[in-house]
């Protein structure tokens, strides 16, 4: 004769759910990288801005956003002065908002920017002539770290100097970096079992023993 609590499968399932929560709750899963096209548009550089929509619909938890814009001219007959924008980048549900690159607005060759803006380099934007490679954006991109990747983004383009209307495109933009995965649904299902059998059974009366 011995007693045979329930405290074997309740421990069990505890430690389960505890090892869980450890995993999912506590950011600790594996970081993914992402690299979503948002299109092209015509015609950017206006005054008022021109907001350009991007819907993303990979989900998971920014943990590192990098912002890759080309902005040239489609047709080769307009003159792309890409030192005239003034670029931002709105996350649309929290309405964070980070300045990517603030022109210099000077006279200044015909410039394009092909980059890619990256909190990790040390590089500043020329300040003038054409802007290839990767730099710093005007404002830290890390804002947006731990915010949902999944939903609505905006570009605003500005050109509030003497020629906007000049006919600058965008060749096209992407967010970049990685984020954090939304867990499976397995893993999901396994945390509803593990609930599950943690709850307490009902009480056993006092004093009933079972034969092991
Ligand atoms: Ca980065
Ligand atoms: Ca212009
Ligand atoms: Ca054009």
């Amino acid at each position: 004769m011995k007693l045979v609590p329930h405290y074997a499968t309740h421990v069990v399932a505890t430690f389960t759910f505890i090892a869980l929560l450890s995993i999912f709750g506590s950011g600790q899963a594996a970081a993914a990288p992402f690299d979503f096209g948002c299109g092209s548009a015509d015609d950017i550089d206006t005054n008022p801005a021109t907001i350009v929509g991007c819907n993303v619909t990979e989900t998971g938890t920014i943990s590192d956003l990098n912002v890759y814009l080309n902005i040239d001219d489609f047709s080769a007959t307009d003159d792309p002065y890409a030192t005239d924008l003034q670029l931002s980048l709105v996350h649309v549900a929290s309405m964070t908002t980070v300045r990517l690159y603030v022109g210099p607005e000077i006279w200044n060759p015909r410039s394009m920017m092909d980059a890619t803006f990256d909190d990790d380099t040390g590089a500043r934007v020329p300040g003038s002539g054409n802007i290839i490679g990767t730099f710093l954006a005007a404002d830290n991109l890390s804002a947006f770290n731990g915010l949902e990747l999944s939903g609505a983004w905006k570009l605003h383009v500005l050109d509030d100097w003497t020629f906007p209307n000049e006919g600058i495109d965008l060749i096209d933009w992407r967010l970049q970096g990685t984020h954090v995965p939304e867990p499976g649904t397995g893993v999901l299902l396994a945390v509803g079992l593990a609930l599950l059998s943690n709850r307490k059974p009902p009480a056993a009366p006092q004093g009933i023993s079972t034969a092991g």
